[in-house]
């Protein structure tokens, strides 16, 4: 496994933090500020010397910059247009040595919770989503709006991906719901993402294996490993307890997926990419900042998923 954390764009402690635990390479957000084009091979060089210099090489982009993939999961009139800045922003990232774009087909509604300070162990805090706690709004797209959307955006990137060796990696919905208020979530299911991978038949269409959301699907992990193995391009490493109407995230060691199995399946076949932790606790001392990605959580978090690494691989 190749070790990530997820940095956003300008230097801060996670980056320190990450490095001293070991962590070399990035999963990155790009800048989400007027002054940074998307399109601009110059903005992200800049982007990329940056965290360079700092030690860090990025390799995966996540997510692909909502600037873009609002219009094209929504499929409005700015569709065609934000494609074509996307397929420029593959050509230079394909410059820059960044390999992979972790993106998702959640329409509207990005990673939902309704709360933010859930009590996990000893005080910590955690976000969590109840269903019954959901505030929508009046936005609605049907599953056959965006089955479509997506289609049409694969049939428009893949070729391009391929063209310019980037990774597509598919994330599933959190929470995988089949609706959340009027909008259709469409992977909610192992099959559902399987015809997802598969409406164009690329090596650089897959997934990135968010393992807490296939667990909430209802899938079970021995199986959805496997039958993914080939198209796995990246890991989200997390924990999770509760069900997909109600469940709040956990320390990494204290949810319901068994961890150290989850590293054996995906060794066993034949998963070898870059993994990140996801979703820690704040911890104590700490203000809740940015809930889910605050700053002490991933130490213990990274520090637990290397030991499982190496007992997996040492063992192998
Ligand atoms: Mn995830």
């Amino acid at each position: 496994m190749l070790l990530t954390d997820y940095f956003r764009s300008a230097p801060d402690l996670t980056w320190d933090i990450a490095l001293q635990c070991g962590v070399r390479h990035g999963t990155i957000r790009l800048p989400e500020d007027d002054e940074f084009d998307v399109t601009s091979l110059t903005h992200l060089r800049a982007v990329t010397e940056r965290f360079q210099s700092h030690g860090i090489t990025p390799l995966i982009v996540e997510p692909l910059p909502n600037e873009l993939h609002d219009h094209i999961k929504s499929g409005d009139e700015k569709r065609d247009e934000c494609i074509d800045k996307f397929i420029t922003l593959m050509k230079n990232l394909h410059e820059v040595g960044i390999t992979t774009v972790c993106f998702n087909f959640m329409a509207h509604y990005g990673w939902t919770r309704t709360a933010h300070d859930l009590p996990e162990r000893g005080g910590a805090k955690v976000t969590g989503f109840s269903l019954n706690d959901f505030q929508p709004d009046d936005f609605t797209l049907t599953h056959e709006q965006m089955w479509d959307n997506f289609t049409y955006f694969v049939k428009a990137a893949v070729p391009y991906a391929e063209k310019y060796n980037i990774q597509l990696a598919l994330h599933p919905d959190d929470p995988p719901l089949p609706t959340l208020g009027g909008v259709a979530r469409i992977f909610t299911s192992l099959d559902a993402i399987q015809q997802g991978i598969h409406t164009v038949e690329s090596p650089n269409l897959g997934v990135t294996f968010c393992q807490a959301c296939y667990r909430l699907m209802g899938e079970r992990l021995e199986d959805a490993i496997p039958a993914l193995a080939d198209k796995i391009f990246f890991i989200h490493f997390r924990n999770v307890c509760g069900n997909k109407t109600c469940f709040r995230e956990t320390f990494h060691d204290n949810g319901e997926i068994d961890m150290a199995a989850a590293m054996r399946l995906y060794l066993e076949n034949g998963v070898d990419v870059p993994i990140r932790v996801d979703h820690v606790p704040t911890l104590a001392g700490e203000a809740i900042g940015n809930a889910g990605y605050d700053v002490l959580g991933r130490l213990f978090a990274i520090g637990y998923m290397k030991g499982i690494i190496e007992a997996a691989e040492g063992g192998r």
